[in-house]
C-alpha cells in the first residue's frame, strides 16, 4: 500500500472516530444511527460502520420504530389457492409499488423485479464478496478483524447468543456464504444501496413500521454449481408462520441457465409439511411431495444481474442447480421483519 493511501486511511479512521464520538447522543439510539448514518454517507470509514452496527442492534432491541399510516399486514394465505396461469409476471424496478407487491405476493407468491439494481453496483457487490471471504479465511487463521471481516459478536441475551452459535455451526456447511453483519463494511452499503432503490420506503409501508434486518438471515453468497439442487423449502417453517416480513434476494450475476439460480412455485400457498420422505432436512419438503402437489407447476427463472425476487415466509422454493452449469453465482438473501413481529431468538438491527 502507498504512503498516501496509508495517510489517507489513518486520516479518514481518525475524522470516523471523532464522528462516533461528537455525533452520538447516549440516550437515543436511533438518533444516533441517523446522525451517525448521514456522515457515512459523506464520508464511509471503519469505525463509523462498526458503530452504526452496534447501535442498529441496540435500537432494534429497544424496538422503536413507530406504526406508520399506511400499516399492511402481509397477506397470509387461504387454504384454497386458485391454480395460477402460470405466466410469472415481471416488474420494472420504476414501476415497483405497495400495490404491485401486495398483488403479486398474492398471486404468484413473489415480485420479480427487472433491473433493480445497475451492473456497476452489483459488480462492486461481487468484488465486496470475494474480498469478504477472502479475509473470512485470514480471520479463521488469525482470529484477528480485518477491514472487510470482523464477526458481530454483541448479544447481550444469552438465548441469541446459543441461537446464533447454532446458526454459525449451520453456516459452517456453506463456506462461501457469509452473514452480512459479520462485515460492517458490506452491511453499511446494503442498506444504503437498498435505501437508493426506495426499497426501504415501501418495505416499511408494507410491514407496518421501520423494519429491522435479521443477522443469520441477511447473507452474502457465491454459491458454486452443485450435482444437484438444494432442499424444497419455506422460511417460514422455521421462521414462523405470524413473521411480518419480506425477502429482498438480488441476483449479482446472470443465473438459472449456467449458474446456480432458484425454482420456485409461482402460486401463494400455506406451510406445507416438511422432513416427510425424501426430504432433505427436517425443515425441508420432499421434492416428490412438491411434484405431487403442483404438478407441472415449477419454475426456473432466468434471472439476469441486477433483477430482485420479494417474497415471505410463505413462498417455496429451492436453489437450483445441475452438474452442467458452469459459474458461480453471486447473490444476497435479505430478510427485513417488522421488529414487533420478529422470529423468536433471532436478532435483528434496526435499518
Ligand atoms: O440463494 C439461494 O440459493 C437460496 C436463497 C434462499 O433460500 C432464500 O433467500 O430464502
Amino acid at each position: 500500500m502507498g504512503r498516501l493511501n496509508i495517510c489517507t486511511e489513518w486520516l479518514t479512521g481518525k475524522l470516523g472516530r471523532s464522528a462516533v464520538r461528537l455525533l452520538q447522543r447516549k440516550d437515543n439510539s436511533v438518533l444516533s444511527v441517523a446522525r451517525l448514518q448521514a456522515f457515512e454517507r459523506l464520508l464511509p470509514t471503519l469505525p463509523v460502520e462498526k458503530e452504526l452496527l452496534r447501535l442498529r442492534h441496540l435500537s432494534f432491541h429497544e424496538r422503536s420504530g413507530g406504526l406508520t399510516a399506511c400499516a399492511r399486514n402481509p397477506l397470509a394465505p387461504s387454504e384454497a389457492t386458485s391454480k395460477p396461469n402460470g405466466q410469472l409476471r415481471t416488474t420494472k424496478a420504476e414501476d415497483l409499488s405497495l400495490d404491485r407487491i401486495a398483488q403479486d405476493i398474492n398471486s404468484q407468491g413473489c415480485v420479480w423485479v427487472k433491473g433493480l439494481l445497475p451492473a456497476q453496483c452489483a459488480e462492486y457487490l461481487r468484488k465486496a464478496i470475494d474480498r469478504t471471504l477472502a479475509d473470512k479465511q485470514t480471520y479463521d487463521k488469525s482470529n484477528s478483524p480485518t477491514q472487510w471481516y470482523a464477526p458481530f459478536s454483541d448479544l447481550p441475551d444469552k438465548e441469541q447468543k446459543k441461537e446464533l452459535n447454532k446458526q454459525r455451526i449451520a453456516m459452517g456447511n456453506y463456506p462461501t456464504s457469509i452473514f452480512a453483519a459479520d462485515s460492517p463494511k458490506n452491511f453499511s452499503t446494503w442498506i444504503e444501496i437498498i435505501r437508493r432503490t426506495g426499497l426501504t420506503e415501501l418495505i416499511t409501508q408494507y410491514i407496518g413500521e421501520r423494519p429491522a434486518l435479521s443477522l443469520s438471515k441477511t447473507v452474502l453468497r457465491r454459491q458454486p454449481p452443485m450435482e444437484r439442487c438444494g432442499g424444497w423449502h419455506q422460511d417460514g417453517a422455521f421462521l414462523g408462520a405470524n413473521v411480518k416480513t419480506l425477502n429482498v434476494w438480488l441476483a449479482l450475476t446472470d443465473c438459472g441457465e449456467n449458474a446456480p439460480g432458484l425454482d420456485i412455485l409461482p402460486r401463494r400457498i400455506g406451510l406445507m409439511p416438511t422432513g416427510t420422505d425424501g426430504a432433505h432436512f427436517k425443515w425441508s419438503i420432499s421434492d416428490d411431495l412438491v411434484q405431487q402437489t403442483y404438478p407441472g407447476e415449477i419454475v426456473r427463472p432466468k434471472f439476469e444481474v441486477g433483477d430482485a425476487l420479494i417474497f415471505d415466509q410463505f413462498f417455496l422454493h429451492r436453489t437450483a442447480s445441475s452438474a452442467e452449469m458452469t459459474k458461480d453465482r453471486y447473490a444476497i438473501e435479505s430478510w427485513f421483519f417488522s421488529p414487533e413481529a420478529f422470529p423468536e431468538r433471532y436478532s435483528g438491527f434496526l435499518v
